[in-house]
């Protein structure tokens, strides 16, 4: 009855005429209307700017209508039940406007509209900032899997946080990098629609209280409100719109201390508030000090509670549903809390949401009454994790003592997990008691005794993935090995994809019309294995002609970017070869720039008539370093240097341009790979996961010089051996090389020392170079130089980039190579990877709104 009086409701709201337009003047019209009823801005302005917020605003209508009639449809058809959710600390969204009239298949229309109030549409997308509520490859993933989640038709949200400043602002100074706090928020996001009615409160501290019946309950401490705010997620020409729901912490009005504040001391009695606020103030805060770690935890957990007590999707609050179902039945209610899992999916990305599996554990123990068997049943049938590294530094290890402090009964609850863990090992595998110390979950070490995050997830998870296949095939030989002979079904592989809306469709219009019209169908936008057609026409010269002309227009208006951004003049008739992401030492942008050194000093060694036939090269480079990573810092800094004196060297400057691309972010990657011809994904091989923007290269049509790691091998496999460049040492080899290294066998090819000589002669200024080049010599702080390396795979990657050289100067045999990288991405589509995940882990379907 209650469904039925709320369809009645919705009915009515359905039936209200169609407030969005379609054609371009009632557009026009309705854009005009946000422009003039603004509360942002004055009614007389419609500069850039505010036509940019006003055409989101109109935008933003139409999703809201569309999802509301979605929620209509699975309201009255009680597909409400469905919830299964993403849980990540990191959304990588970028700008939202042209995703959004895309996915929608109204772009031409607010084209049109904006041409008849003065403006074009590709001036105003240029307004919107980057919703950068992520720092890389896991939070970008997160995004590109909403993305198809909608257009797959999946009931599947995602659940985040609303940082109020997200990914810093990368700027530079004497010393190098400098962080700045990017407010995505200053004026308003026009996306986000605040949910005033869900409102959760999470605790923090407090203590646990055992009652007579041996029940226990977490009381006191600090309770803080979490406040929804929906982001409408579009699919693909579907009318199915998902939500990333993000939430913000507050304090109430009954925290502010209104004695206080009247008595002048304003500070103490606006605390509470302040200290609800520093929760989603910043993504990724400082955790060197122990304060910097408390509020880590408490943003990991301010996620997980508020996303869990919720377990809705669309407005009805799943255990209240629950709890009615359970009455009405024959007061068997625990047949129902079986039924649970079936109803929903929580993947935990990465390890940072570790704490929904105890969260999960105390709302169905200590709210809703079950036993541990039964909630531990519900909860590891609930509950699956995805590893995105291997890296040691990178397993998170929360202290104990700090989450005695922060979450006491949480702590009861993964104790007891453990000492269950511990006893079924010696009951059914005491085989493997040996090895019980380091698959534990608690590390009771005295000198620092913490929680292995990891193990929990394991030990807790239905389903335990990798993001690639080599880095599944480690997880399972390596970091999980010992877990294998207990759960050997518990381990999978999710190979990462992109998705083709965002990374080919509307950031390269000219190469994606190419292809339709060669494939005589735009079917490939959401089933990208079509691209495999191509393939059949990758020597003829009429598309070679038309693919060879839509790069060339994408590498201008690169150019014209980069000039805009650094004021560097790049030449588009150079080899662009772009090499984009985080800077780390596993990721070795040391070694590419470590090439252009050499490189350089070549061509400095050459005569001007050796120089004319050497293919000229723009080497662009960009990415941020975390704030505290000095020597990722230092690379920085080098690559800048060596721009600075190769850019203004007459003898080579028609030769070699070096650029430091500053702010790396999505919308910059939206320009960067469809104006690129060669990009590079050199990683210490075993090291990457998978890494997902040698997809997003491959698609657009840009080889890949690389190592055999991650997702390159089966890029490699796809596209074919001979359309890549590779080099390097492979994982099985690595700790070989590294011992040999070690004991002092490594004989390092001439070129290598050359290069970092000249680095050390001063030629790049007089920035003090040692520390990072003794990183690659001698003992790091790895504990055997060169940890990464450089060296060992130096040679290799200085031939493959030779052949570079070589194959460049042939075009037909370049561009064939480039279109069929693009027609081998098709397998690198999310549409894949999470049609995976629904059936083979979160085992749902889709619903399709009619
Ligand atoms: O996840 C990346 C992997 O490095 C990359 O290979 C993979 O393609 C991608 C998606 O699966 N991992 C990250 O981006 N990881 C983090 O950003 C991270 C953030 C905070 C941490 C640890 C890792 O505490």
């Amino acid at each position: 009855s209650v469904l039925s009086a709320k369809s009645n409701i919705f009915a009515k709201i359905a039936a209200v005429a169609n407030p969005v337009a379609e054609e371009p003047d009632k557009i026009a019209s309705n854009i005009s209307y946000h422009a003039q009823y603004s509360p942002h801005f004055s009614p007389f302005k419609f500069e850039p700017e505010q036509a940019f917020y006003a055409t989101a605003e109109s935008v933003r209508d139409r999703l809201i209508q569309v999802s509301n009639g979605m929620r209509l449809i699975f309201i009255i058809t009680n597909l409400i039940q469905s919830k299964h959710t993403i849980l990540s600390m990191e959304y990588l969204q970028g700008r939202a406007l042209t995703n959004a009239v895309g996915n929608l298949d109204i772009q031409d229309a607010y084209a049109d509209a904006l041409n008849k109030l003065g403006h074009e549409l590709e001036e105003i997308v240029e307004q919107e900032k980057d919703a950068a509520l992520g720092n890389g490859g896991l939070g970008r993933l997160a995004s590109c899997f909403l993305d198809s989640m909608a257009t797959l038709n999946l009931p599947a949200w995602g659940y985040g946080l609303r940082y109020r400043y997200g990914l810093f602002k990368q700027r530079f100074g004497k010393e190098g990098q400098e962080e700045i706090a990017e407010d995505w928020l200053e004026k308003f996001s026009p996306w986000e629609v605040v949910r005033h009615d869900i409102v959760f409160h999470v605790r923090f501290f407090g203590h646990v209280e055992v009652h007579p019946t041996g029940s226990r309950k977490w009381v006191g401490g600090e309770v803080v409100q979490a406040l929804a705010y929906d982001v409408p997620i579009p699919g693909y020409k579907t009318k199915n719109t998902i939500s990333l729901r993000i939430w913000e912490a507050k304090a109430g009005a009954e925290d502010f201390n209104l004695f206080q504040f009247n008595d002048g001391q304003y500070e103490s009695a606006a605390q509470l508030h302040s200290r609800a606020q520093q929760i989603c103030a910043v993504l990724y805060p400082g955790d060197a000090t122990e304060s910097g770690k408390l509020l880590r935890l408490k943003q990991q957990f301010f996620l997980c509670s508020a996303s869990l007590q919720l377990f809705s999707n669309h407005g009805i609050n799943l255990r209240t549903l629950f709890s009615d179902l359970r009455r009405e039945k024959d007061g068997k209610g625990l047949r129902q809390w079986s039924e649970f899992p079936t109803k929903v999916a929580v993947q935990l990305n990465d390890t940072h949401p570790t704490l929904a599996i105890p969260e999960l554990m105390r709302l169905l123990m200590d709210d809703e009454g079950l036993g541990w068997d039964e909630a531990w049943d519900v909860t590891t049938r609930t509950i699956s994790y995805t590893n995105h590294t291997v890296l040691p530094e990178a397993l998170e290890k929360w202290s104990q003592a700090v989450l005695w402090k922060l979450l006491p009964r949480h702590m009861e609850i993964i104790e007891e997990i453990d000492k269950r863990f511990i006893a079924m090992i010696h009951t059914t595998q005491p085989e493997l008691e040996s090895k019980l110390s380091s698959m534990c979950i608690l590390d009771d070490n005295p000198q620092k005794p913490v929680v292995r995050m990891a193990n929990l997830c394991v030990v807790s998870s239905h389903t335990v993935n990798g993001v690639a296949q080599l880095h599944s095939d480690i997880l399972k030989s390596e970091l999980f090995a010992d877990y294998v002979s207990i759960w050997p079904n518990k381990f999978q592989n999710k190979t990462n994809g992109i998705t083709p809306r965002r990374w080919l469709r509307f950031c390269s219009p000219e190469l994606s019309h190419i292809i339709t019209k060669w494939l005589k169908t735009d079917q490939w936008v959401t089933n990208l294995d079509l691209l495999t057609d191509l393939r059949q026409f990758a020597d003829n010269a009429d598309l070679q002609a038309e693919w060879e002309s839509a790069k060339m227009a994408n590498k201008q208006r690169l150019a014209q970017f980069i000039l805009q951004v650094t004021g560097i003049s790049i030449d588009p008739n150079s080899l662009f070869d772009i090499q984009v992401k985080r800077i780390h030492e596993y990721k070795r942008q040391l070694l590419n720039i470590l090439g252009v050194v050499y490189r350089y000093k070549y061509l400095k060694s050459i005569s001007p008539e050796e120089r004319k036939n050497t293919t000229p090269r723009t080497i662009m480079i960009g990415g941020k370093a975390f704030a505290t990573y000095t020597n990722a810092k230092r690379i920085v800094k080098l690559v800048n240097d060596v721009g600075a004196v190769v850019n203004n060297d007459p003898d080579v400057k028609c030769y070699l341009k070096v650029v430091f691309v500053p702010n790396y972010n999505v919308s910059v990657a939206e320009k960067l790979i469809p104006g690129s011809e060669l990009s590079q994904h050199i990683s210490t091989a075993g090291m990457e996961a998978s890494g997902s923007s040698n997809m997003k290269f491959a698609l657009n049509g840009c080889l890949i010089i690389g190592t055999l790691d991650g997702a390159n091998i089966e890029i490699r496999e796809e596209i074919g051996e001979d359309n890549f460049f590779l080099f390097g040492a492979t994982a099985d080899e690595v700790p070989r090389l590294r011992k040999e290294r070690e004991n002092g066998l490594f004989k390092p090819d001439p070129r290598f020392e050359e290069a970092k000589q000249f680095i050390r002669s001063g030629v790049f200024g007089s920035y003090d170079y040692n520390p990072l080049l003794e990183s690659l010599e001698g003992n790091s702080g790895y504990g055997c130089g060169d940890y990464f390396l450089v060296g060992h795979d130096f040679p290799g990657y200085m031939d493959a980039q030779a052949r570079v050289d070589e194959v460049y100067k042939d075009r037909k045999r370049w561009i064939k190579m480039s279109i069929l990288s693009t027609a081998g991405s098709g397998k690198f589509s999310s549409d894949r990877t999470i049609s995976q995940y629904a059936k083979e882990i979160w085992k749902i379907e889709e619903c399709r709104v009619p």
